[in-house]
């Protein structure tokens, strides 16, 4: 086995990493990727991480060469060219923009959601804004209708990079909003989350409690 080429700025609670770490367990490179710790809030300034990814945020790739690639979906294109399998982002023609579109849709969660938790977490109390909160929850709730409305057959139909956003997106809904219940409003979605759950690569990958 050769030694790892690349290092990745990585957090376990992190969703955008964990859409790229699954990605590598999926594609077979887990043993070309160092994880390096890193911690990334708006409130918090690593100058490693700055001088990799201006905008201080994770994930950002290292290469061999010393180039740096952020973010997540340059990254999560970048790995896809790196191996000998079946893409799992389609390299052409109608189901690219498809699959693109519904990871954006996958993304779009992630971004509300981790804004909620700045929000809810970081912001002191009394500098909280309720109806924004609200204006960010109804975008995760407006995306996770349309994927059970609209999208499911197609997550259904293969685990690549749509499927890896939706399901790191409610992945991370189940770390950070516990409460929300969203199993009982999307019933398709839950049962295709519990069976997608069960793979090796989103096992290897699960947030600490
Ligand atoms: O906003 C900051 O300053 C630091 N935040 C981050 O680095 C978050 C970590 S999720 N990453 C992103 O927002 C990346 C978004 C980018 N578009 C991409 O890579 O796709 C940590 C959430 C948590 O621990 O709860």
């Amino acid at each position: 086995m050769s030694s790892p080429s690349m290092t990745l700025s990585h957090s376990p609670t992190s969703p955008f990493v964990r859409k790229v770490m699954v990605l590598l367990h999926e594609t077979g490179q887990l043993d070309r990727v160092t994880l390096q710790p890193t911690q990334a809030t708006p409130t918090t300034s690593d100058a490693e991480l700055n001088r990799r990814n201006p905008a201080g945020k994770i994930p950002a790739l290292r290469l061999a060469d010393g180039n740096v690639l952020h973010d997540s979906r340059v990254i999560l294109d970048y790995l896809d060219q790196q191996h000998v399998g079946d893409p799992l982002i389609p390299l052409q023609g109608p189901a690219r923009w498809r699959r693109l579109t519904l990871a954006s849709l996958a993304d779009a969660i992630l971004d509300a959601a981790v804004l909620i938790r700045y929000e809810s977490f970081l912001r002191p109390p009394d500098k909280r804004w309720e109806q924004w909160q609200q204006g960010q929850q109804a975008k995760i709730e407006r995306a996770l209708q349309q994927f059970e409305n609209e999208a499911i057959a197609e997550l259904a139909c293969h685990f690549d990079i749509a499927a890896i956003s939706v399901a790191c997106a409610l992945g991370y809904l189940d770390l950070r909003q516990p409460e929300s219940n969203w199993r009982q409003r999307y019933p398709q979605l839950a049962d295709w989350y519990a069976e997608v759950s069960q793979r090796p690569s989103m096992q290897a990958t699960q947030p600490p409690a």
